[in-house]
């Protein structure tokens, strides 16, 4: 298959993430990429194409105008206040406080940033747009009929909100890629989140809506970040009521209860009877991630590649997380392995 793909991902590269009290080397780093890359060209899936420059039109649909000119200007904001770090929030608006749009710069990252591990750098804005307009190009090829298109994205994008960012991500990928089908003549798209994490950016942008279904796998809320969504019984809203589906799984999950819950989305899937599919494609439920408590081993990604392949439906592979660096490349390539494969 196809795989999308361009270098601005390492315009984004902090230098610092706060975890467990301590400033370390953020997980979510260029060299994630490098290893996907590697394994591909390993097992010779050598079809890279360049993206176009990034068509704005579906971004705005799915993100908010304030939000956009906030991370497009964060950085020189930052820097006119002569600080010297990186943009990092020290304040969030608990829920009972009016939230009303900040001046000061530091207001405005409370106001926008759901989590700190997530740092605008000088090149954010522009790794950020690359994203997007990677996922951008290989919806555009499965729109022009191929069955399926891997988008190599950084930085990642499910937990981006119409109006937030963090958990690494600043553009929604996934959702802004679901919205060019739409826009490229597809009347329905499911969303198949199979990243450790909840994909809370994707449900929040599409939680009104009927045309785009949204399935996320991840661990529990109770136990695992984001840690305020992805609830069982977060199903949607007004006309979107019915068309979102979390399976939240507890510390230890390994395959068999994790197929158990994919099998459980594609069913979901199969009915709403989808034009295309976008699968968020985490490789943090690996069992050696540093940061998540999932139990897939290597071959449970290939054995999952061919279960959505059975679907027959056209699919957009985006890259999301995984951390655990020397394993992604395996892992996430074992996964369109599987179902190239099928
Ligand atoms: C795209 C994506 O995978 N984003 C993940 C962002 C996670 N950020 C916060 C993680 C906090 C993890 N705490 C884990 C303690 C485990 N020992
Ligand atoms: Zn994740």
């Amino acid at each position: 298959m196809k795989i999308t793909y361009s270098d601005e991902h390492r315009q984004h590269f902090a230098q610092g993430e706060i975890y467990g009290g301590e400033f370390v080397t953020p997980f979510e780093r260029p060299s994630r990429i490098e290893y996907v890359l590697r394994e591909l060209k390993r097992r010779k899936m050598n079809e890279f194409v360049a993206p176009d420059k990034l068509d704005m039109r579906p971004v705005r649909k799915v993100h908010d105008k304030g939000f956009l000119e906030f991370l497009e200007g964060a950085w020189d904001e930052w820097i006119s206040h002569g600080f010297r770090g990186e943009v990092l929030p020290t304040v969030f608006p608990v829920p009972g406080l009016f939230k009303k749009k900040p001046r000061f710069i530091d207001g405005k990252i409370g106001y926008y940033a759901i989590s700190t591990e997530t740092a605008i750098t000088a090149g954010t804005w522009v790794a950020a747009k690359s994203s997007a307009a990677v996922a951008l190009e290989a919806q555009k090829i499965v729109s022009l009929g191929e069955r399926a298109a891997f988008a190599l994205c950084r930085p990642p994008g499910h937990h981006a909100h119409h109006n937030a960012y963090g958990g690494y991500c600043f553009l929604n990928n996934a959702a802004i890629a679901a919205q060019g089908f739409l826009d490229s003549g597809a009347t329905r798209v499911a969303i198949l989140d199979v990243d450790f994490h909840h994909g809370n950016g994707t449900q929040d942008i599409f939680y009104d809506r009927d045309d785009v279904l949204f399935c996320s796998l991840h661990g529990a809320p109770e136990d695992a970040f984001p840690h305020f969504s992805g609830y069982r019984d977060e199903k949607g809203r007004a006309k979107g009521e019915g068309f979102n589906f979390n399976y939240p799984m507890p510390p230890g999950t390994n395959y068999d209860v994790w197929s158990a819950a994919l099998e459980n989305a594609l069913r979901k899937i199969k009915l709403f009877k989808p034009d295309a599919l976008v699968v968020s494609l985490g490789v943090d439920t690996f069992e050696d991630d540093p940061i998540s408590f999932f139990k897939l081993t290597s071959q449970d990604f290939k054995t999952y590649g061919a279960a959505i392949a059975k679907m027959k439906l056209a699919t957009l592979f985006v890259m999301e997380g995984g951390y655990a660096i020397e394993a992604i490349g395996i892992n996430t390539v074992n996964v369109l392995e599987g179902f190239e494969d099928a």
